[in-house]
């Protein structure tokens, strides 16, 4: 090949090669635009169906919707429940609010082991969860907790002044799992272990709702 025709053939090859990047550059700048275009496209759409009927149904009452502000947050403290689990139960408990505007009703379980049975043993923790199940809702169900405290709470989104989606009948349920035997401090293989089979609790309920402000 002669000289001449060696440097045409590099000089085409490089122009080759140029258009080729220029191509594939193309092709992944437009891919990132139409990536960017489409998540904005997402990214606009951020009132789902759920809300927007809330809106419309906050506009409709009365063409207003309420200033929260002129309301005040009361809390309300239930008397406390005292009770007994046996393990591996589940206990219903009923509780009736009637204020309308409810913002958050809290259920709060506290227990104390029974005492070592003497200084050769120890008593493992028991465990326990506990539940809220609101008015035409659904049930929230906290942890499970084997520290003496559980909590579980259930939130409203404040509407237009009244609303009742939190006022009315709530079922809070108190769940004991797993209650941990007296166990001998040494080793063993379990034989003289002895059982354990439930706890003493307090069931403390409190909720918050919306008061005008007088
Ligand atoms: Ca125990
Ligand atoms: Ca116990």
């Amino acid at each position: 090949m002669s000289t001449l025709k060696k440097l045409y053939k590099t000089w085409f090859e490089t122009q080759e090669n140029k258009w080729k990047t220029g191509l594939v550059g193309m092709i992944f700048i437009t891919v990132i635009l139409a990536l960017v275009f489409n998540h904005e496209a997402n990214a606009i759409q951020v009132i789902d169906e759920e809300t927007l009927k809330q809106l419309t149904e906050q506009m409709s009452v009365g063409g207003r919707i309420t200033d929260w502000s002129e309301f005040s947050v009361t809390n309300i403290i239930l008397d406390s429940i005292e009770g007994h689990s046996n393990e591996n139960s589940e206990d219903d408990y009923y509780i009736e609010i009637t204020h309308p505007n409810v913002l958050e009703v809290t259920a709060t379980l506290t227990w104390q082991d029974e005492p070592d049975n003497g200084a050769r043993y120890s008593n493992e923790p028991d465990e326990f969860s506990i539940s809220i199940t609101p008015p035409n809702g659904t049930g929230v169900t906290s942890d499970t907790q084997s520290n003496g405290r559980v909590s579980v709470e259930i939130s409203f989104i404040p509407q237009n002044d009244p609303y009742f989606n939190g006022t009315g009948e709530y079922i809070i349920t108190v769940q004991c799992h797993i209650c941990g035997d007296q166990t001998l401090r040494r080793p063993s293989i379990g034989f003289f272990d002895v059982d354990d089979t439930g706890n003493d609790w307090t069931l403390e309920i409190g909720y918050t709702y919306y008061r005008e402000a007088t």
